[in-house]
């Protein structure tokens, strides 16, 4: 049997989503994807570990991240996030803070959740303008992982996935034990 996870990347506007849901089913980063209005969401089949495949449906806010009303059903179901700012921008860190609390107040169970920060490949022109241990603090309060990736590059966009997946794996895990616990 191969698992399926509904997988949300969410984020303010801008920061890269849907370039690095381009970048990883894709492998592709190109701007032709980003006029792709209306796709809801992207299957992609990873291995996680050798041999062991599961299948993620990504969904990408798109352009319902201006409307508050419509989150409430963008996050049903997922069992796994990834919230994403801007490395180069340093105010998408305090709103992808509010993305993370908004989604933590709607989402029932705590759900797997990664910290990207994206755009890394600009970090060497731009020079470092975010706390890396700060972001990092955050993140482990949180209880989140914190990755620095470029879409542009590929760096660690493949690795995001792969961390996000495992950790819902483990999860899944642990319910299965649980249940076994309580019957
Ligand atoms: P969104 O889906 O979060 O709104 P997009 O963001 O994927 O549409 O990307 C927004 C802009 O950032 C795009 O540029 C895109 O090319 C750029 N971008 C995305 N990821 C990266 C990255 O890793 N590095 C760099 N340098 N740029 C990136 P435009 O100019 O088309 O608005
Ligand atoms: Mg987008």
């Amino acid at each position: 049997m191969e698992l399926s996870f509904k997988v949300i990347i969410i984020g303010p506007g801008a920061v890269g989503k849907t370039s690095l849901l381009n970048r990883f089913v894709h492998n592709e980063f190109s701007l032709k994807y980003k006029l792709t209005i209306g796709v809801d969401f992207l299957t992609k089949s990873l291995e996680y570990e050798p041999e062991k495949f599961v299948k993620l449906h990504i969904w990408d806010i798109g352009g319902q991240e201006k409307f508050k009303f419509l989150h409430r059903s963008f996050y049903e179901g997922a069992f796994g996030a990834l919230i994403v700012f801007d490395l180069s921008r340093h105010q998408t860190f305090s709103s992808m803070k509010e993305w993370l609390s908004e989604m933590r107040s709607i989402v029932i169970n705590d759900i797997p959740s990664v910290i990207l920060g994206n755009k890394s490949d600009l970090i060497p022109e731009i020079g470092q303008t975010i706390d890396r241990k700060e972001v990092e603090e955050y993140a482990k309060k949180e209880d989140c992982l914190y990755i620095e990736t470029s879409a542009k590059t590929g760096d660690n966009v493949e690795k995001a996935f792969l961390e996000l997946t495992r950790r819902m794996v483990k999860k899944i895990g642990k319910l299965v034990t649980k249940s076994k616990e309580d019957s």
